[in-house]
């Protein structure tokens, strides 16, 4: 309860940032980032999301601050559209289930696209399998909306939520996230290893791209790529970045 205070507090004061994660191809190129949130908070410091996301959603603070994430990529997009070097970056940006349900989220997507000038082809949203719980069909209508815009959208957190494949074969999806969960120890584990082989198979089936989360070694990332997925993130390629770091990263690539 002191927290949601302080969220509420700290929205107005613009204590938030996000910082960015590498997405990178089979060659190690960056490909774009994933937009982490982050709570510069005056007393407790830098604040994770799975901290303070749940509190936001409980207490509905989390419509206001997924504007403003939103809103904020999209900014970064446009800037990035100016530099020759940054142009082609994607920007993979987490929405709420809450947030991508309200009626008028497709209309507040398309204003603020259109208010920072980012380009909806180089936006990719992350959704979770809790939107396939309920009222698919509103979420597939949605999807469709966005996507004649040329928004993206990749399914986050894949094999670890409720999804049916009934569902996931209508769903106009771009891309499945193997989930860190399976990538921790598929070098270890075979459930892991048949896992994270089922889900690139799947998306290939389904004609979705596959990207890989918490790639955390050179071992790993070459077992995943041997199974077919060559995207990843983690680690292995970067932490969670401010927007300076990044750009000096992609600046120093070879
Ligand atoms: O950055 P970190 O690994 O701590 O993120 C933890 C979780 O918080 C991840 O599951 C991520 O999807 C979620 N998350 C990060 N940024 C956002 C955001 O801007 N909005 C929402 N809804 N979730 C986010
Ligand atoms: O699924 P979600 O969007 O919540 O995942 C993003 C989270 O995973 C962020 O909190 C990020 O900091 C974390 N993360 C990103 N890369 C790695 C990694 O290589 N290893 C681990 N353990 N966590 C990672
Ligand atoms: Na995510
Ligand atoms: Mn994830």
């Amino acid at each position: 309860i002191a927290l949601e205070g302080e969220l509420r507090e700290s929205l107005v004061q613009s204590q938030f940032m996000l910082h960015y994660q590498p997405q990178v191809d089979g060659r190690g190129c960056i490909l774009g980032a994933e937009a982490l949130l982050r709570w510069n908070h005056v007393k407790r410091g830098v604040v994770g999301p799975a901290v303070f996301v749940p509190i936001a959603e409980s207490s509905g603070l989390i419509i206001p601050l997924g504007n403003w994430v939103l809103r904020s990529a999209c900014v970064q997009l446009a800037d990035w559209a100016d530099s020759p070097a940054l142009a082609h970056l994607t920007l993979a940006v987490n929405v709420s289930a809450l947030q991508f349900r309200l009626p008028d989220f497709v209309a507040e997507m398309l204003a603020v696209m259109k208010e920072t000038g980012a380009d909806p082809h180089r936006l990719k949203l992350e959704l979770t399998e809790t939107l396939l719980i309920d009222n698919v069909e509103d979420t597939i209508d949605k999807m469709l909306q966005l996507k004649e815009h040329g928004i993206g959208f990749s399914l986050d957190d894949f094999g670890t939520g409720y999804s049916s494949l009934s569902y996931l074969k209508r769903l106009p999806l771009d891309q499945l996230k193997i989930d860190r969960s399976f990538v921790r120890d598929v070098l270890s584990d075979p459930n892991d290893a048949s896992i994270a082989r089922s889900i690139v198979a799947l998306g290939q089936a389904l004609g979705l791209g596959i990207i890989a989360e918490g790639v955390e070694t050179e071992s790993q990332r070459a077992f995943l790529a041997e199974l077919g997925c060559d995207c990843c993130q983690g680690y292995l390629f970067g932490r969670p970045m401010d927007v300076n770091m990044l750009e000096r990263m992609i600046a120093s690539a070879p």
